[in-house]
């Protein structure tokens, strides 16, 4: 490569003029020692092209790696290369990442639904719900799932058809004329990337922000990426597909404490909202917030500054344990551990066993983490404020060599949300635990295509498909209404397109009409004359609604509008309801993905109007 007696590229040097002052001092650095990514600008011509396109081809590298520089956290690009031959160093050496950590049972509560205790904590956290914000990392392609679309925009269930940016937006509405001050808008992030961003954006507008005004929302984009490294020297690598730009690679999920900081989001929702908590949520989970109002009761009562909602964990099943770790000198943090590092972990630390279950629990000790967070803002503002939202990165090359020289293909540094404790200090440190709920009523993802939810399947893991992230959310309506005390019955598992679920009774409880299961015992004044058959299929909607006395067998639609009320009382259905039908090679991605259509072939509609009226079509739609 030609250099100038600067030794920099003598094609980059050639193109300063063309440069501003920082991209000038930008590439500089970066060419410099100890960066020393000169081979960046290595095949670029001596002397600037004259034609203007080339010339700003040439400019779009510099422009990508600006904006890498300033999207990361840990200074910029200098730090990226740094802190990559650190770990890359340390994985090739099979350094453990958590040499001379010692795991201990980590604070927090486990529940079952309809307990006492369930029914003690969760008013705590209901009076709560009014001061939270809302944080959904919705920047995943969703490769493992397969879809052509954004996540947020596929429905929940086929009953109503919800799509789930739909049901979160009208849950924190929900909250927000239950439970927030006269006046307070609960606000919503949504955390996009490049591959995301655009699409959700246009859902949005497309559906009036589905209910919330515009402003409460907040959009931040992830970067396109960090720049893919091509070995032990982290050398940035030049796309195959386009020597003009860098080859880059998605940073993971951890990204959005940076920009939460960077767009000064957690500390607006603080200071300038009065809320007092944030919760982080994925992008596919219909059960995401049954629990919420239950955690909020543990943090409050724990006095935590972060809460992981859990769920119990079979011994080396694959997810990730939360675990406190313990050092000598006193030093502890409650953090996810990943599955293949818990084992060795255990055995490494005086457990001989490994990665076992509790004999009294059948569980193991450390519950299985689901992502979704709950952080006290005060803290939380406080460790961004210190620490720019950066979390501590990993990297994962796979090596084509034994020697641990050459990799198979670039990798990159990554960073997960759920590593937040990390940057927590002093007395903070220590106030993280967890809310552990049953799997069924608090997590069920929609990440994988049908033909890998199969398999899994037949593994006994859950599946994570549309069929069983649908299937799922009418169980988990079905246990609280069992648990208040209704009776309803369970259809007969059904299998589609491979996949088995129990398929019903589908019961859709919107929102405004339940948003938490103590919420349950309100709007069902006489749970013993409540019952739905096997076949039925249930949908309530509408916040002045109760529902005294239900003999439901077949299909009913309940609707409220606001500020009118009423009272589904001595209602006996009896029609031909809504059937699933197999449909596995439709041309509608939706339907393909659950190998199923529903028919809604009879239908009871009750309406009640604002002027009083009541419409009732007592049969057919
Ligand atoms: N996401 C982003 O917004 N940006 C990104 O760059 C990447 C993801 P994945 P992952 O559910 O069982 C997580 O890819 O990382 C969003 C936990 O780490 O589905 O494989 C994305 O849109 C793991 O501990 O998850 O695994 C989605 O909303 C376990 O809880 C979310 O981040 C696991 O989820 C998760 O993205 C799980």
């Amino acid at each position: 490569m030609a250099k100038d007696a600067s030794g920099l590229p003598a094609g980059l040097v050639g193109m300063f003029p063309h440069l501003t002052a920082e991209q000038r001092e930008m590439t500089a650095r970066l060419c410099a020692p100890p960066t020393s990514q000169a081979h960046l600008f290595g095949s670029w011509p001596a002397s600037p092209p004259s034609d203007a396109d080339a010339r700003d081809r040439l400019l779009g590298l510099v422009r990508q790696l600006e904006a890498m520089d300033g999207s990361y956290p840990s200074g910029g690009l200098p730090g990226y290369v740094a802190n990559a031959r650190e770990l890359l160093g340390r994985s090739r050496r099979g350094e453990n990442p958590l040499e001379g950590w010692a795991p201990e049972v980590p604070r927090g509560e486990a529940f079952e639904v309809g307990s006492a205790r369930w029914d003690a904590v969760e008013p705590r956290g209901r009076s709560l719900l009014g001061k939270c914000g809302f944080v959904l990392v919705a920047g995943g392609l969703g490769e493992r799932l397969g879809y052509g679309d954004i996540k947020i925009g596929l429905p929940t269930e086929l009953a109503t058809g919800t799509v789930y940016i739909r049901y979160y937006v009208e849950t924190i509405l929900a909250y927000q004329a239950k439970y927030a001050p006269v006046g307070i808008r609960l606000p919503l992030c949504i955390m996009t990337s490049g591959d995301t961003n655009a699409r959700t954006v246009a859902l949005l507008k497309a559906n009036g922000y589905f209910g919330m005004d515009p402003d409460q929302i907040s959009i931040v984009q992830q970067g396109e990426g960090v720049p893919a490294l091509a070995d032990n020297a982290a050398s940035l690598v030049l796309d195959p597909e386009n020597p003009h730009r860098i080859l880059a690679k998605p940073h993971g999920h951890g990204d959005v404490h940076a920009l939460l900081y960077s767009h000064g989001v957690a500390r607006r929702w603080l200071s300038d909202v009065g809320m007092e908590y944030a919760v982080f949520f994925q992008d596919t989970n219909g059960l995401a917030f049954h629990c919420l109002p239950l955690a909020l009761g543990v943090s409050d009562e724990l006095g935590l500054a972060m809460n992981s909602i859990a769920t119990p964990r079979k011994a080396k099943q694959a997810i990730g344990g939360i675990v406190m770790l313990v050092k000598g000198g006193g030093e502890e943090r409650t953090i996810n551990v990943e599955y293949n590092q818990l084992d060795p972990l255990l055995r490494a630390t005086g457990h001989p066993d490994g990665d076992v279950n509790d004999p009294d629990t059948g569980f193991s000790a450390f519950p299985g983490n689901i992502n979704q967070l709950l952080f006290k803002l005060e803290p939380y503002v406080a460790a961004l404020d210190r620490t720019r939202g950066a979390m501590p990165e990993f990297v994962n090359p796979k090596y084509a060599d034994a020697d641990k020289t050459v990799f198979k293909k670039p990798t990159r540094l990554e960073c997960m949300m759920q590593d937040f404790p990390t940057v927590l200090e002093g007395a903070d440190a220590s106030r993280v635990g967890f809310t552990s709920i049953p799997a069924e009523v608090c997590f069920s993802p929609v990440k994988n295509a049908v033909v890998d939810g199969v398999a899994l399947q037949a593994r006994g893991t859950h599946p994570g498909v549309a069929a069983t992230g649908e299937a799922d959310q009418h169980c988990a309506v079905r246990l609280f209404l069992r648990s208040v005390g209704c009776t309803v019955e369970e259809a007969a598992p059904a299998t589609f397109d491979g996949i088995t679920a129990v398929p019903g009774p589908e019961v859709v409880l919107k929102p405004s009409f339940v948003s938490c299961p103590s919420e349950y015992r309100e709007k069902f004044l006489n749970p013993s004359s409540v019952k739905i058959s096997a076949r039925s299929s249930l949908v309530v909607e509408g916040s002045g609604v109760t529902v005294e006395s239900l003999d439901l067998d077949g299909a009913l639609v309940v609707k409220c509008e606001d500020g009118a009320s009423g009272s589904i009382r001595d209602v006996v259905v009896k029609n031909k309801g809504w059937v699933k039908v197999a449909d596995e090679d439709s041309s509608d991605e939706v339907i393909k993905m659950r190998g199923y259509t529903l028919n809604k072939i009879e239908t009871r509609t009750i309406v009640f109007r604002k002027d009083g009226s009541v419409e009732d079509d007592g049969a057919t739609l």
